[in-house]
């Protein structure tokens, strides 16, 4: 089926529909919570759920496979308030390299749909997110931001996409900073990383070059690996995920371990064993888009 906007009938039957968070989530609201809309995109393809606050992918689970994303427990699903786990979309900002709130702002921003999509090997969403009086009081930027949220075949793609619509360039960094599930954190295997310059953000900025040839885990892990474009391989000894990403310069690879894990308050006590965030981000350096222009990140999933 050629690409082409859904009516609501095929909206229907490409499984594309609105609900609340309580009706998904039930367990991760106080009593006199309202509750996040939330987009649902379910099918013969699998399953995507992507919050509206933050344009906040919380699923991804292939037909006939388990969930890949892990949500933390803990997480509350309230207006304004970070979500633990999915794919934060981290902008203008990755974590505290600049004076803005942790991770940018629009992770806790209300986000717009403006495309719903499908065929007959894919259906997809697009949201959106503007600078408004809000986020002019923290950065004076003018600027659009696309995510499109596309399931396909064993594969999620995600697409976030940066237009500069005001009169000035603008920087940024920023992340689609993915909390995917594992098995257990200890029998995790990442390859693809190999020979990559990173810069250790666990261990005072340090800078090294990646030796091994997969990576395992045994401590607190946060690292920019710098201009890291091969894809990646994640193999928790119960599947494998293949990770690729296109547009964005460096990869970031974390996960707290236990003690610092332990001061996350919305992090369970063993939250940190069932995660391992494999990040397509712009950390190493900002990146300049200059009025008019356009910059495009990609992230792709893909369940074996
Ligand atoms: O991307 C890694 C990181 O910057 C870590 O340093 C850690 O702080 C993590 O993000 C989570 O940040 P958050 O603000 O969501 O607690």
């Amino acid at each position: 089926m050629p690409d082409q906007a859904c009516t609501a009938q095929q909206l229907l039957s490409a499984g594309i529909r609105t609900t609340n968070s309580r009706q998904l989530y039930p367990t991760l609201h106080q009593p006199a919570d309202a509750g996040l809309p939330m987009l649902v995109i379910e099918n013969a393809l699998g399953k995507t759920v992507v919050a509206l606050q933050g344009a906040h992918v919380m699923s991804f689970q292939p037909a006939g496979q388990p969930e890949m994303l892990w949500i933390s427990p803990k997480t509350l699903l309230l207006d304004g308030t970070p979500i633990r786990g999915g794919i934060p979309v981290c902008f203008p900002q990755f974590s505290s390299q600049g004076g803005l709130p942790k991770h940018g702002f629009v992770r806790c921003k209300p986000w717009q749909v403006t495309a719903q999509r499908c065929g007959d090997d894919y259906a997809l969403v697009t949201l959106l997110t503007e600078d408004d009086a809000a986020t002019h009081a923290l950065w004076s930027h003018s600027f659009e931001l696309e995510l499109t949220v596309m399931l396909e075949a064993d594969t999620l793609d995600l697409e976030l996409g940066l237009s500069n619509t005001g009169e000035e360039a603008l920087s940024f960094t920023g992340a689609l900073h993915t909390y995917l599930q594992v098995d257990a954190i200890e029998n995790v295997r990442l390859s693809g990383l190999c020979g990559t310059n990173y810069r250790d953000s666990a261990n005072g900025g340090r800078e090294g070059r990646e030796a091994a040839e997969i990576l395992t885990f045994a401590g607190e892990t946060d690292r920019i690996f710098l201009g890291a474009s091969r894809p990646l391989s994640l193999n928790d000894g119960a599947g494998q995920l293949g990770i690729a990403q296109d547009g964005f310069t460096d990869v970031v690879v974390w996960n707290p371990w236990a003690d610092k894990g332990a001061a996350l308050a919305d992090l369970p006590p063993d939250g940190w064993r069932r995660m391992l965030c494999v990040e397509a981000a712009v950390a190493g350096a900002p990146l300049t888009v200059r009025p008019g222009e356009e910059w495009y990140g990609r992230q792709k999933l893909m369940a074996d």
